[in-house]
């Protein structure tokens, strides 16, 4: 994919890796303080990307915009994105919490695809912040998409990211609506293990 402003293409990229160091390293922080006050580590894993310029022109290309460095700084919400996988539902609500709480990032946006899920049965929870990056005298607010989710969740956003590569213009039906299933399977999963882990707590204290 061919971009012509490539001066400030590479400005952009840049400020986007400062704002991603910031964003990983606030993170961190706020995890580390969470898992020496409480004494438990809620996150499995964490995963940290720059989406790559032909995924961006897709998407905006798909959107119906023209790709240039502004619509990609204006349209692109997730060319910054990090993934907190947790181990129960009550875990990601803690992590919204505490994101939400933190003074280093603005939040911009929220969408609860956990209460909310989308059409495919995907679910997780977004949330839009805006990273300041101090550049000598002035501060740039860059904007990321941090999504939070289970592992069941994950596991089921991981095959349908699959499937879509598979079927680029359309998933066939049958397998659409054995995703939905397995996506309500999996909210019964969440539960029971949210439940077990309600009890697991009870034994502990
Ligand atoms: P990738 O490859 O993961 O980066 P909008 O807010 O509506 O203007 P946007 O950004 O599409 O536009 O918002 P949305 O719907 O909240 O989706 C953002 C990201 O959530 C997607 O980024 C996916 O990572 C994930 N997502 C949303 N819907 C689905 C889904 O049905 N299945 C899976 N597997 N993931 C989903 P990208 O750029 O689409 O993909």
């Amino acid at each position: 994919m061919k971009i012509t402003e490539e001066a400030e293409y590479k400005e952009m990229i840049l400020k986007y890796n400062f704002a991603m160091q910031i964003l990983e390293t606030e993170l961190n922080i706020l995890l580390k303080d969470y898992e020496y006050k409480k004494g438990y580590n809620p996150v499995e894993h964490i995963k940290t990307r720059m989406k790559s310029l032909d995924s961006a022109s897709k998407k905006l290309k798909d959107k119906g915009y023209e790709v240039t460095v502004d619509n990609l700084i204006r349209k692109v919400y997730d060319m910054i994105g990090v993934r907190i996988v947790c181990s129960f539902l009550s875990d990601v609500y803690d992590i919204v919490d505490l994101i939400k709480s933190s003074k280093q990032f603005i939040i911009k946006r929220e969408n609860n695809y956990i209460d909310y899920p989308k059409e495919s049965g995907y679910k997780s929870y977004h949330l839009i912040v805006l990273v300041p990056v101090h550049l000598g005298e002035r501060t740039e607010y860059i904007e990321a998409e941090i999504q939070i989710r289970t592992v069941a969740m994950d596991c089921w956003a991981s095959l349908d990211h699959k499937l879509r590569y598979k079927f680029p213009e359309m998933i066939p039906e049958e397998i659409r609506f054995g995703l939905k299933e397995c996506s309500k399977d999996i909210d019964e999963l969440d539960l029971k293990m949210q439940s077990l882990y309600e009890i697991l707590q009870r034994y502990n204290n």
